[in-house]
């Protein structure tokens, strides 16, 4: 690879971000993309999976002159095993967060807090009837402390298998029984791979990588869908509200208070404490006109599709929010948060608060966030806000302008619920062909690429294919940014399309929240699956991150396609070095699992394939083309 110097207008599709990175320059402010420059051309070991460092006998690579390790281990097993651990600490991610909405809501029906409540009791209920945990005549903290009980058993190995397996298609259930790959619990999966993955343990490449398979599922079908249930019992399920997205709902008139991360335990609380008139009232006596908050990624997501607070950007607006000289607070919970922001804060007056202690930052101020003081640390964070717009340089201020429109909110319950209670419409909509499949795209952005090129185009090559797109994560900023979002959207869709959700006055391409909220898709795949009688592998149904890069989006991947789901990446992990590894994923899972990846950076070429891949299984089903 060559280095080569991207000109801002290939940096990114927009112009909020071209318009920062112009400043940025000017400002002398280093970014993601100069980072990148200076780190390319990677190493060609590393990026094929071929360089190992799971012991001291090494560091090895694997090449032509010197095919294996020390201990013998050859070129497949490690790029198997470099990819266990990869997709491992993606499960981690998303479960560890899942594991503190579980902490959170124990504290509520435990009765050690007084700061957060159940907002929705009957989706406590409901979920505990599917769960076989007795509701009826029982008091909602009595049932919430089985529901917390049966989570937390989730996590280590004492179930015969996972609670929500209960929603897998039994097909697909007995798939996974065959191969062995019945995903018995969160923690347990994944230190199984920690283990698997140690020097001398599995060194059969194709056994680790089914592993990987088991250890993505329970992300997938545990970790992630806890988390995305909790969440929804503790802060309400999302319905469809209006928000805005771009840069420019930061405010020149007001206190402007950033919140980046993934869970929203923190985030709601601060945004309560916005909405104090006390500290509005502090803010004005201060010169501020208010307090605006506004979400980056997918803390900015679950507040979105709860509170309809706008999202200032996806992944790579972070630290170009701050380039507006125009935020006084960036509030972080953990992951996709770049360390660079507190550099990138330094450069002007904005200052970062780091809330978990498993995510401090060197640099960043650190108000740890616990169950029992969640209210008094977000007003303490917000005063902190009020505090430093004095501080801020009115001469190197710049916001973009011009928001766009979006509606979010689309939660499974509120899909059944605008159906008319069953899925049929829907199901009927896509016999007849006028949706002639649903497609989920998801995940993030990558300074590699143009950001929000391939995640735009891909959407609005789909829905021009009559093909209902999802988003959530990353995606969702991108879709939203093009005007994707809102009802409107319907003419750049099929007629098909336009005509279905024209009739439910709902966007054709639909956001249903943050990464852990990916569950909601596979539950929606699921239920499908099950109201026709089919696999999940049946469906015309895909999934694509064209512009992935954490290893948590390689666990999406990876649970998807174990569930049944083709999937489509942008660019391939690092498995390339390792023929068997690659075969396996772009084709020996088709016949073992029932779906595979597919690799295609072009969004118009992978729409194609994704098209292809959706006739196939429409034809396999009967029905119309
Ligand atoms: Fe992170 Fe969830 Fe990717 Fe965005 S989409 S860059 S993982 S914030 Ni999850
Ligand atoms: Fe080398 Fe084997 Fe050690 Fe890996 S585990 S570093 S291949 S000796």
């Amino acid at each position: 690879m060559t280095k080569q110097k991207q000109t801002i207008d290939e940096k990114s599709l927009w112009d909020d971000a071209r318009q920062m990175l112009r400043k940025a320059e000017k400002d002398g402010v280093e970014t993601a993309w100069d980072r990148l420059e200076q780190q390319t051309p990677h190493c060609l070991f590393c990026a094929s999976g071929l360089s190992c460092r799971n012991c001291t006998m090494g560091p090895c690579r694997i090449s032509k002159k010197a095919p294996l390790g020390v201990c013998g281990a050859d070129g497949d097993v490690i790029v198997a095993r470099n990819f266990g651990r990869f997709v491992a600490g993606g499960a981690a991610g998303h479960s560890d967060h899942g594991r503190d909405c579980i902490e959170a809501l124990q504290a509520v029906v435990l009765g050690t807090t007084q700061d957060y409540i159940i907002k929705d009791e009957a989706k406590l209920r409901r979920l505990a009837a599917e769960l076989g945990i007795v509701s009826e005549g029982r008091t909602v903290l009595e049932v919430g402390r089985d529901v917390c009980d049966l989570f937390f058993a989730n996590y280590g190995s004492q179930l015969p298998q996972l609670s929500f397996l209960c929603r897998v298609p039994a097909k697909r259930r007995e798939i996974w029984q065959n191969l062995g790959i019945t995903p018995k619990g969160v923690d347990r999966e994944i230190a199984e791979m920690m283990h698997r993955t140690h020097m001398g343990c599995d060194n059969d490449a194709a056994n680790t990588m089914l592993h990987c398979a088991r250890t993505c599922l329970a992300d997938g079908w545990a970790g992630s869908m806890i988390a995305t249930e909790v969440s929804d019992i503790l802060f309400g399920t999302p319905r469809p509200r209006k928000s805005l997205a771009n840069l420019a709902v930061i405010k020149e008139d007001q206190v402007n208070i950033l919140v980046h991360g993934h869970n929203p335990i923190v985030s709601e609380k601060i945004v309560e404490a916005v909405n104090d008139p006390a500290l509005i009232a502090l803010a004005r006596k201060k010169g501020a006109a208010g307090i605006n908050l506004a979400g980056l990624c997918c803390t900015g997501n679950e507040l979105m599709m709860r509170q309809g607070i706008p999202m200032a950007g996806n992944h790579l607006m972070t630290e170009l929010a701050i380039v507006t000289g125009a935020v006084e607070l960036i509030v972080v919970d953990y992951q996709c948060i770049m360390p660079s922001l507190v550099t990138v804060g330094n450069c002007y007056h904005t200052k970062m608060i780091t809330t978990a202690d498993k995510a401090k930052f060197s640099g960043a101020e650190h108000v740890k966030f616990e169950m029992h003081n969640g209210r008094e640390q977000a007003w303490k964070v917000v005063e902190m806000a009020i505090d430093r717009f004095s501080l801020r340089n009115p001469d190197r201020v710049e916001i973009p302008q011009g928001p766009v429109a979006l509606v979010t909110g689309f939660s499974n319950e509120f899909l059944l619920e605008a159906l008319g209670g069953t899925l049929t419409p829907l199901i009927d909509a896509i016999k007849a062909g006028k949706i002639r499949g649903v497609v989920a795209i998801v995940g993030c952005n990558n300074p590699k690429y143009q950001q929000d090129y391939c995640n735009v185009n891909l959407a609005r090559e789909l829905i021009k294919k009559d093909i209902l797109v999802l988003v959530t994560g990353c995606v969702t900023t991108a879709a939203g940014k093009a005007g994707l979002l809102v009802p409107e959207a319907i003419a750049m869709a099929g007629s098909g399309l336009q005509e279905i959700c024209g009739s439910l006055a709902i966007p054709p391409v639909l956001h249903m929240g943050s990464c852990v909220d990916n569950a909601r898709i596979l539950q929606l795949a699921a239920l499908l699956a099950n109201e026709l009688g089919v696999d999940i592998s049946d469906l015309p149904l895909a999934g694509s991150s064209p512009e992935w890069y954490s290893e948590k989006a390689a666990a999406i991947g990876m649970y998807c396609v174990a569930s049944g789901i083709y999937t489509h990446l942008g660019h391939p992990p690092n498995i390339t070095g390792s023929e068997l590894v690659t075969k396996l994923a772009v084709k020996g899972l088709d016949d073992l699992l029932g779906a595979c990846f597919a690799i295609e950076p072009d969004p118009f070429k992978a729409a194609d394939l994704i098209d292809e891949r959706i006739r196939q299984k429409r034809q396999a089903l009967g029905l119309a083309q």
